[in-house]
């Protein structure tokens, strides 16, 4: 498989470079730990190590060193479409390359040999309660196949070391990421379309065959596409990619790592956010039972804020800009769905939105993020039930957390294990300062 050659050409080259630079630079300090940051979710602290993405904050996501539009514009695409192949990004993620068209053609060939989900998963899925959540049935579909790790297999045949490790994560990786989009699509039928399921289509790739399995029309396939491209990585502090990383960093593999970061996502705060957001632009045109008003929406705004919540889709915890991962979806829906209601609101919220914010005081960045958008333009699509967006958010997520504990295992990362301190403590060191 060139493919796995290219890697393993790359992870052994990154890894002399790793050994080397804790061996002669390991005591160089790259910083300092404040109280407000122990206390405060460890914001901006740099105690983690990932190249497969960085996020700027104030030039957003670079993914492998390419910006969104570099992403959007240089990825090969399937023939007439507008969105680039997911495949490719997946390459890009793993092994920091555009792929050519030939080394993207080898990367679908494989997910789709792959790609067939074994049948008890199913069963699993049918005999659960029909209230369960989305995102809950994909990491118990995920859990489930955990029995099929290549990875745990050959741990207990006492056939890992270090240096081969990646090899069989990258193995488990290529085994269990073509199954996500196809489970999920299962779930949503099975939840919302009375089970009537839509046999895969072997001709289509990873997000075109998802939008096949869904029932959506086109250019629903080109959503699917730049959705799981956006997505896909923000660095690995995000709570997501965190806990599949830390999952991993004991050695689990990817089946327990990434189910563990299936339900990281969950959070409103974190994958939850695209549901809280659709739900307030919903409530607000009931509300008015109309398009609103600047002033009416500035109201609506400063309501939400004095009843001490959040608007939805705004802020960020490194970001200091508008989300490029938002502009790249602004950029569809002005194109594709530029008359619909919710949509007018997205690009109305984003005129009066940041001004309230820095007025309010509160939120360091006043600026979308992806979240605030992509409820509207899946409800266009007639994906309107909100608790099946964590589940989208997690098939694009996967590309990035299961390429980084690849890389995690290539590079030899150890256990994570961070150091707790008691509050007495900080007490004290504050006395003494
Ligand atoms: N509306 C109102 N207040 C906000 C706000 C918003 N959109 N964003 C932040 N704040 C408040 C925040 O609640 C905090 O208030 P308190 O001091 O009373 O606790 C204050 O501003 C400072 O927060 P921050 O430092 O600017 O943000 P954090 O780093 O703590 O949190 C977010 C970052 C994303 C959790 C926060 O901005 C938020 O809750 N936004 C709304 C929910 C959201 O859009 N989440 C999606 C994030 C997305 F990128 C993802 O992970 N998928």
């Amino acid at each position: 498989m060139k493919f796995k050659e290219k890697l393993k050409e790359k992870v052994e080259i990154q890894r002399e470079e790793v050994t080397k630079l804790l061996k002669d630079y390991g005591d160089v300090k790259i910083g300092d730990i404040t109280i407000a940051q122990v206390i405060g979710g460890m914001r901006g602290l740099k105690v983690l190590v990932t190249d497969i993405s960085y996020l700027d904050p104030f030039e957003g996501i670079r993914y492998r060193g390419y910006t969104v539009d570099e992403v959007l514009e240089k990825l090969p695409k399937p023939k007439g479409a507008e969105m680039p192949y997911d495949e490719a990004q997946f390459y890009l993620l793993m092994t920091g390359d555009i792929p050519t068209e030939e080394e993207v053609r080898e990367v679908i060939d494989i997910f789709k040999e792959k790609r067939k989900v074994p049948n008890y998963v199913y069963r699993v899925l049918d005999s659960m309660p029909r209230e369960a959540r989305p995102d809950v049935m994909l990491a118990v579909a995920v859990g489930t196949m955990q029995q099929e790790s290549v990875f745990a297999k050959a741990y207990a045949e006492n056939k890992i070391t270090k240096q081969n490790a990646w090899e069989y994560m990258f193995e488990d990786v290529l085994n269990l990421l073509p199954k996500i989009p196809m489970i999920a699509a299962y779930i949503y039928r099975l939840k919302y379309k009375n089970n009537e399921q839509i046999p895969q289509n072997p001709d289509l790739d990873f997000g075109g065959n998802f939008a096949y399995m869904m029932g959506i029309d086109k250019p629903y396939d080109d959503f699917s596409r730049l959705y799981f491209i956006l997505l896909s990585d923000h660095e690995s502090g995000n709570v997501s990619a965190h806990t599949t990383h830390l999952v991993a960093s004991a050695w689990a593999d990817a089946y327990y790592s990434l189910a563990a970061g299936i339900n990281g996502l969950s959070g409103p705060l974190h994958g939850g956010a695209t549901q809280e957001a659709l739900k307030w632009f919903q409530e607000l045109l009931k509300k008015l039972n109309k398009i609103p008003t600047k002033q009416e929406l500035e109201q609506f705004c400063w309501d939400t804020l004095n009843a001490g919540q959040v608007i939805p889709g705004y802020g960020h915890a490194v970001l200091r800009k508008t989300d490029p991962r938002f502009v790249a979806q602004l950029e569809f829906g002005e194109k594709h769905l530029p008359d619909d209601p919710l949509f007018q609101l997205v690009s109305l919220l984003y005129e009066v939105a940041p001004d309230i914010l820095t007025k309010h005081g509160k939120a360091k960045n006043p600026w979308p993020n992806c979240d605030n958008i992509t409820g509207t333009i899946q409800a266009y699509y007639g994906v309107n039930q909100y608790e099946f967006y964590p589940a989208l958010f997690d098939i694009s997520r996967s590309m990035g957390v299961l390429s980084n504990i690849t890389w995690d295992r290539g590079l030899g990362y150890p256990i994570e294990r961070p150091k707790s301190v008691t509050i007495e403590m900080l007490k004290s060191i504050s006395r003494q300062d």
